[in-house]
């Protein structure tokens, strides 16, 4: 039998080491990524005659290079090229969480997104769609409650689902940074051959001056023109929205995250005081 691949990502404290557990019970064991001292967990889970090999990636807000465990996350999808990233999220903390979701997308790998935490969010009175859920990140949606290992069946059997297929065609619109975005991805498809990231995403993590992939890009033949074009790119979006591209990036996401909520998310306000 096929064994798939599952990196488990998301926020700290969305519950992901619980469904870990819940994933791979006595099956796991603890490991180093290379080169650097973060622990990679990992485990087995099988369900309906598939197998599956679970990877917890570190818990992070953010994909960028300002710290190892973003960093590691990050390349574990995209150089190791999991079937699928089951992306946890804690469903009563969605706008934080959704942000990280939006940055997953973008490394265009299949991903199930996990609402976890279902149980806090209700007793919140908050009430989240689904069917738009889905629409608006172009992934299936599974709810869970890691606590009580519920819904854990219905992880495997949408990442069986989802596993090594296409990426669907999905993105954040990055307003008027979307000509330099084209431009980057236009140098990046001509030379960037051999990196393993996508095109579109490595074009805006130059915008975002991003440490790692200016070091990464750097080396290729025509790394140079490249990252000069990246650097007369940002000037030139600094001057015309007098911000650092890399916030205005940062704005776009949430904005987008903004309106994603708007549209799935209702909360009962009778509940919205409740403590619990
Ligand atoms: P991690 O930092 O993402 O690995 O989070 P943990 O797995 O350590 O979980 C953080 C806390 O949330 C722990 O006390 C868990 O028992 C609890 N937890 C995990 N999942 C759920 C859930 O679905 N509902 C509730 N109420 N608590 C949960
Ligand atoms: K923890």
């Amino acid at each position: 039998t096929h064994r798939w691949t599952v990196a488990l990502a998301g926020n700290p404290n969305s519950g992901k080491s619980t469904v870990f557990n819940n994933l791979t019970g006595s099956s796991q064991h603890v490991g180093n990524y290379p080169g650097v001292t973060v622990e990679k967990r990992e485990g087995f889970a099988g369900s309906d005659n598939k197998e599956f090999r679970i990877v917890d990636l570190p818990g992070t807000y953010s994909l960028t290079a300002y710290s190892e465990d973003e960093v590691v996350a990050r390349r574990f999808i995209v150089e190791e090229k999991p079937d699928v990233v089951a992306n946890i999220i804690d469903a009563s903390n969605l706008e934080r969480n959704l942000y990280l979701t939006a940055q997953l997308l973008e490394l265009e790998q299949p991903t199930v997104l996990v609402l976890n935490m279902i149980d806090v969010a209700s007793g919140r009175g908050y009430s989240i769609n689904n069917k738009a859920l889905e629409e608006v990140f172009a992934s299936p949606v599974v709810r869970t409650v890691g606590s009580r290992n519920q819904g854990t069946k219905e992880i495997l059997a949408a990442c069986a689902a989802s596993a090594g297929q296409q990426h669907q065609s999905w993105r954040i619109d990055y307003g008027n940074l979307e000509s330099a975005i084209e431009q980057l991805s236009h140098e990046l498809t001509a030379n960037g051959e051999g990196l393993r990231f996508p095109v579109r995403w490595l074009a805006i993590k130059l915008l975002e001056n991003d440490e790692e992939i200016l070091r990464l890009i750097r080396d290729l033949s025509a790394g140079q023109t490249i990252i000069h074009r990246a650097a007369k790119l940002r000037q030139e979006l600094q001057t015309k929205n007098d911000e650092d591209p890399e916030l205005t990036i940062a704005d776009r996401r949430y904005q987008f995250v903004g309106k994603v909520l708007s549209r799935i998310l209702t909360v009962q306000s009778d509940k919205n005081q409740t403590t619990s």
